[in-house]
């Protein structure tokens, strides 16, 4: 009850499951604090780009995830950020459960390989829900 929760999700991997991060977005808001709900807005501006913006989004992203309790990733779409954030999250020992459609994608060998990370395969919505249910509450 009330953790900080940092959700991960695809952005310039590819937007596809955006609507999907809303919702377990959503779900986790019901009972706690989500650090990243912008990761869920279907109205980001993609094409945006600057160096000084993404070193305060890095400044930004990397501070919220050493305050966090938990990391959530929805990984069905690839993104080299969420890769980055669980290996970051991984070193300040912060606790990484990690959500896939087992009927859409594989999973990276560096993290079903690691130990260190609590990995979710998952067939329909629902046993996300079921998960963080027990995760959460
Ligand atoms: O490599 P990706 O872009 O797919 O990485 C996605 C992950 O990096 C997400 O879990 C976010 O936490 C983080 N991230 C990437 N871009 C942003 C962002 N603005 N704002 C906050 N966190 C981000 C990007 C908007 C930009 C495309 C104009």
């Amino acid at each position: 009850m009330n953790k900080k929760i940092y959700f991960a999700g695809s952005i310039r991997g590819g937007r596809v499951d955006a609507d999907l991060y809303r919702r377990i977005i959503q779900f986790v808001q019901q009972t706690d604090t989500v650090l990243t709900e912008h990761v869920g807005s279907s109205n980001l501006i993609l094409n945006e780009q600057g160096l000084e913006r993404d070193a305060r989004i890095y400044d930004q992203d990397t501070a919220w995830l050493r305050q966090s309790d938990l990391l959530i990733a929805e990984c069905t779409s690839p993104s080299l950020g969420v890769g980055y954030e669980l290996a970051y999250a991984e070193h300040h020992g912060i606790p990484c459960h990690i959500f896939y459609d087992k009927t859409k994608a594989q999973l990276s060998a560096m993290l079903t390989g690691n130990p260190y990370f609590h990995i979710h395969p998952y067939e329909s919505e629902e046993q996300i829900f079921a998960v963080l249910t027990q995760l959460l509450h």
